[in-house]
């Protein structure tokens, strides 16, 4: 899954993409690289982001997934909290809903996704991206997130949701520490377990900054690399990220070793 971010504060790749013309482009050679689905989302959800509108969010989000649309043919999916605007990008030719509240933020947000029979991905995330890296704390961070998502992929089924189109995330990096994160990707079996297939985030995230003596998001390709692999060895179906000819690579050599 390839990241479009049309937001102009996103922490890493914030306002590359917002011109229709250059996320089209941008969509083109992701899918030329190896991208099976595309992201698109209009508001930055990195720790201690302001809130945007529905109005500004759709303003920012719909030329662009306009013109993605035209662009590709692979599934897109649209990253929003809010049932409005996923219901304006499902009118505008997005396929799947990438919400990563998992339908907590909206409750209109998971009959939506009923509705319109179109798959969900439920993410783990503690409080709001406002406030959630202040003192992250959970009793046993694995099973805390397993049990939550276990409680939203059930909320999904009883909004409507097949047990086929629902999709669940840790949420690396939302309202954790390091720790955390390292523990969610050392134990990702345990989600996988849960049944649904497991999508992972850590493209470029702080947590690899950190591993990586401090490097800034352009230089966090091959920690990202490296954590993708053994996500992919634990159980990960879906690898959302930025650099996407690179981390195919490490998919398919992940996955054919796994698979030995
Ligand atoms: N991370 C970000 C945004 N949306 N959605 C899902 N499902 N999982 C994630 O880990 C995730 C997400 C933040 O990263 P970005 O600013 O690079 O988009």
């Amino acid at each position: 899954m390839g990241v479009l971010n049309a937001t102009p504060d996103s922490f890493s790749d914030g306002g590359r993409h917002l011109d229709p013309a250059v996320a089209a482009a941008v969509a083109e050679s992701m899918v030329a690289a190896g991208a099976a689905i595309l992201d698109l989302g209009g508001e930055s959800t990195r720790p201690g982001a302001r809130p945007v509108s529905a109005r500004e969010e759709r303003r920012r989000v719909l030329p662009v997934l306009a013109a993605v649309r035209r662009a590709v043919r692979v599934p897109l999916s649209i990253d929003t909290m809010k049932a409005e605007v996923a219901a304006a990008a499902l009118d505008a030719g997005a396929d799947i809903v990438n919400d990563v509240s998992a339908g907590r933020f909206d409750r209109a947000m998971l009959p939506l996704c009923g509705r319109a029979g179109v798959p969900v991905v439920l993410m783990h995330m503690r409080g709001r991206p406002a406030t959630m890296q202040r003192r992250p704390a959970y009793r046993n961070v694995v099973a805390d997130v397993a049990a939550f998502l276990g409680r939203r992929a059930a909320a999904a089924r009883r909004a409507g949701v097949a047990a086929d189109a629902i999709v669940l995330d840790p949420g690396i990096g939302f309202g954790k520490t390091l720790s955390h994160n390292l523990a969610l990707l050392a134990h990702l079996d345990v989600l996988a377990g849960l049944g649904y297939p497991v999508l992972v985030g850590v493209s470029r995230k702080g947590f690899i900054g950190t591993l990586c003596g401090g490097a800034g998001p352009d230089g966090r390709v091959f920690g990202t690399a490296a954590a993708v692999a053994l996500a992919v060895a634990r159980g990960a179906r879906l690898l959302r990220v930025h650099d996407v000819a690179a981390m195919r690579d490490a998919v398919a050599v992940a996955a054919a070793v796994t698979g030995a």
